[in-house]
């Protein structure tokens, strides 16, 4: 560790930034954490977690017991500011048709405006959140110049996209390679310096621009390739091929590899960070935009194969098998299975059994355990491959529809 760089601010204390921050507390940084949110302060700050995520808590305590971890709603001066906040996508409004959802860098904005006063000669900032091309530069180095800092020499601002899979996240947090770009070749530099002190992976240099395009590819082509599969599964059910043994079959070949087909594309990643590329470029964007609306439509396809059902049964009952955005996380954001649980209801196609075992509660939603739900219900429609399924007996889904959208009960 730089003696130069040894305390951190970290703004957002959310799935990347909370992660971030107890990792540096654990390598012996002084972290000060910041977020919005009076009750996640609390909870960090007692040593526990608002998030699940596979051994967050361990860290999380031993960071803010060691002392090297504190929470705040606001900032503090430090050698280094990590801006982890989130950037979602603006609620799409006007008649014009067809609408392209558009990015939402408020937070980012926020972030800069709020650390901009305790940011002083010699520091890093370091923007983390997925951004629209041109932030870094757009967003954090303009509010930084506008408040009078001089970032050819004095402050260093880069970009360094973070890319790590919920559910694997503090490993993927040491061991993925990082890309980094700075406004400047310094800024590059310096923070390139700073991340190889703590992750195992490469860390490769380019242009703040640059490292923003690279994180939405990344993203755009996951939902593209998705998209594929989700398209097979569509064709295979229309002519009576089970998809998932088809692209299994396809597989085999030795420059063929088809993702999984689901019940659509959630969290809030995949689902959104396209739209960041389509809304800045939608003429060149045309695959991303198609892929985009193959995986937005998946949700409404799972629908009406559940009214088609439910249309041959009296009082139909309906078991909805998972509502998170995908298996063994507790993160219901963009999920489609919420979005199809929440449709069946809403259309009163049965009653419904929801089964969910990694929330406690949900608003609307009375869950019930895997046994009752399978047991009473007439549809079995399984939403989540969450491990619990997985070992559901087979015997006992004799006599009823069975709905798998993610092709476990083969
Ligand atoms: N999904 C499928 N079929 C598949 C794979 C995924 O339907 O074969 C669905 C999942 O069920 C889920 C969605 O796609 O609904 C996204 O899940 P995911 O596991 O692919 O990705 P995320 O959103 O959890 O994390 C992604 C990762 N990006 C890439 O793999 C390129 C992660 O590395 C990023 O850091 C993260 O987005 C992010 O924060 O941007």
């Amino acid at each position: 560790m730089k003696e130069d760089r040894r305390t951190i601010c970290v703004m957002g204390l959310g799935y990347i930034g909370l992660p971030t921050a107890s990792l540096l507390g654990t390598k012996g940084y002084k972290v000060h954490g910041v977020d919005v949110s009076q009750d996640i302060v609390d909870t960090i700050n007692d040593g526990n977690i608002h998030i699940v995520e596979p051994d967050l808590d361990i860290m999380v305590k031993s960071a803010v017991g060691s002392g090297n971890l504190r929470a705040s709603t606001t900032p503090s001066e430090a050698d280094i500011f990590i801006i982890a906040v989130p950037t979602p996508l603006k609620e799409v409004t006007g008649e014009e048709e067809p609408k392209t959802p558009t990015p939402d860098v408020s937070f980012v904005e926020d972030a800069t405006q709020s650390i901009s006063p305790f940011v002083k000669k010699g520091n890093l900032v370091i923007l983390e959140s997925t951004s629209p091309l041109g932030t870094t530069e757009d967003v954090v180095a303009r509010i930084l110049r506008e408040d009078g800092h001089d970032l050819e020499k004095d402050v260093f601002v880069a970009h360094c996209p973070e890319r790590v899979l919920p559910g694997r996240i503090l490993v993927e947090l040491v061991e993925n390679d990082r890309i980094v770009g700075g406004i400047t070749p310094e800024s590059t530099r310096e923070a390139a310096e700073f991340y190889q002190e703590f992750v195992s992976g490469e860390v490769l240099s380019t242009t703040a621009k640059t490292a923003e395009l690279v994180k939405l590819s990344e993203n755009s082509f996951r939902d593209v390739n998705i998209a594929f599969a989700n398209e097979i599964s569509m064709i295979c059910d229309t002519e009576g091929i089970h998809a998932w043994e088809a692209i299994e079959l396809a597989n085999r070949h030795p420059r063929v590899d088809i993702l999984q087909p689901g019940p659509g594309v959630g969290g809030h990643c995949i689902a959104v960070d396209p739209w960041f590329i389509v809304s800045k470029t939608p003429k060149n964007a045309r695959l991303i935009r198609a892929a985009r609306k193959v995986n937005e439509s998946k949700p409404k396809w799972v629908i009406n194969k559940v009214r088609k059902s439910a249309a041959k049964f009296k009082k139909p009952r309906i078991a909805c098998l998972g509502l998170t955005f995908k298996a063994d996380v507790d993160d219901l954001r963009e999920s489609p299975a919420l979005q199809i649980a929440e449709q069946i209801r809403k259309e009163e196609l049965g009653e419904l059994y929801i089964c969910e075992p990694n929330i406690s509660s949900i608003e609307n939603f009375k869950l019930v355990s895997t046994h009752e739900a399978v047991s009473l219900a007439d549809i079995i429609l399984l939403l989540v491959d969450h491990k619990q399924f997985r070992s559901i007996n087979r015997t006992e889904l004799t006599e009823k529809v069975v709905i798998d959208t993610k092709g476990i009960f083969r």
